[in-house]
């Protein structure tokens, strides 16, 4: 069956005269909305994991802007917590986590039983999905996500985010036995997430691999690339037919091996891809989603129009999802993302 979103429809790899938009990280703290429910809730993790806060807060982009794809709101690290990792987002901090060093420490972590802690995660979607169609965003896709194996570990090994990434790359370059172990369990507990995520009601995933970029060739390879490839591979054993981009963050030149090895449907662009060689290198391969950079988007004004419509110009050709490059900073103001979409509904070449 063909596909009749029109986000959908270019993830199937058919040009559209509406350009679809979303935009990573739509939902946060830039909203006010998001600020007083953050306040009320008492905390970032008592809004993910209950369905009622967390299909709000996904659904208040798409009542303000009105994008062709709603994001679950969820996060990454809820993978390792749900694993048995501890994790805490302290207000101002971002996350911390109680480090996995070693193959001693993989102990703690248990595939089994991650279902007891992400059940709430698939209440969202199925309450997402009913809101969209009682509220009237019936051409709106719902995205469900998670971070790659690779990125995810450099959460769980360093504790938090991370500088230099010490930490993790001496243990996936010193001992790649016992680091190949915890990927295992990343590729594992990933595959059973974005199952489960499918199976409620999201129609499309994206796979976060924000740290991809600071390993070098034959580690990328190793990494990103091949348990990424699992993934993709376990999921579409189930689903055929699901639509998965893969945002593989400062891979530069690397992303072309990368979206041809890995399987996935649509690569996302950061913002320091060049559109050209972009336009040449992988949207002649598959749609391509991208790529703002997320200070133009807080900068607003001419620099904005301007950058949006470079973007439009190198890419509109051929199948394109219009996003950022990275996520929205949280002191966006609104009326920039609203200037925005305005540029890409009213942008004809
Ligand atoms: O209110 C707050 O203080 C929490 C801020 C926040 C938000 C709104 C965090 C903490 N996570 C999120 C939501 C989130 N995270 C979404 C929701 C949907 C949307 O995009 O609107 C998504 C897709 C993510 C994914 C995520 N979390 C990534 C991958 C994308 C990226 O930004 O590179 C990463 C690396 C994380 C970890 C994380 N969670 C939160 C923070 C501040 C961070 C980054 C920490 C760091 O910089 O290392």
């Amino acid at each position: 069956m063909q596909p009749k979103k029109p986000f959908l429809k270019v993830l199937n790899n058919q040009t559209e005269n509406h350009i679809p938009c979303w935009f990573m990280r739509q939902a946060g703290r830039y909203l006010p909305e998001y600020r007083a429910l953050r306040e009320e809730a008492g905390g970032f993790l008592n809004m993910v994991y209950n369905p009622e806060n967390a299909s709000e807060i996904t659904l208040q982009p798409i009542r303000r802007f009105k994008m062709d794809a709603a994001i679950l709101f969820s996060d990454i690290l809820v993978v390792p917590q749900a694993l048995g990792q501890k994790l805490e987002f302290l207000a101002g901090e971002g996350p911390k986590l109680n480090k996995v060093s070693n193959e001693k420490d993989l102990k703690i972590l248990d595939v089994k039983n991650i279902d007891n802690i992400l059940s709430p995660v698939y209440e969202t979607i199925k309450l997402t999905r009913q809101k969209l169609t009682d509220e009237g965003f019936d051409q709106t896709a719902l995205i469900g996500f998670a971070g790659s194996p690779w990125t995810v570990a450099t959460y769980m090994v360093e504790g938090g985010g991370s500088k230099t990434y010490e930490n993790v790359k001496s243990w996936a370059y010193g001992n790649p036995e016992t680091f190949q172990k915890l990927i295992d369990i990343l590729v594992s507990s990933t595959t059973h997430y974005l199952i489960k995520q499918i199976e409620a009601g999201v129609e499309a995933i994206q796979l976060f691999d924000s740290w991809s970029g600071v390993l070098d060739e034959d580690n990328f390879n190793k990494w990103v690339i091949v348990p990424t490839a699992q993934i993709v591979a376990n999921v579409r054993e189930k689903y055929p037919n699901i639509p998965i981009i893969g945002f593989p963050r400062g891979a530069g030149t690397m992303s072309k091996n990368y979206a041809e090895k890995t399987g996935i449907t649509v690569i996302g662009l950061d913002f320091t891809m060049p559109l050209d060689w972009a336009r040449d290198n992988l949207q002649n391969i598959m749609p391509v989603q991208g790529n703002l950079d997320p200070v133009t988007l807080l900068t607003g004004g001419e620099a904005l129009k301007t950058a949006a419509i470079h973007i439009l110009d190198s890419l509109s050709d051929k199948p394109f999802v219009f996003n950022l490059g990275h996520g929205v900073i949280k002191e966006t103001p609104p009326e920039h993302v609203e200037q925005l979409v305005n540029i890409i509904r009213n942008y004809k070449k």
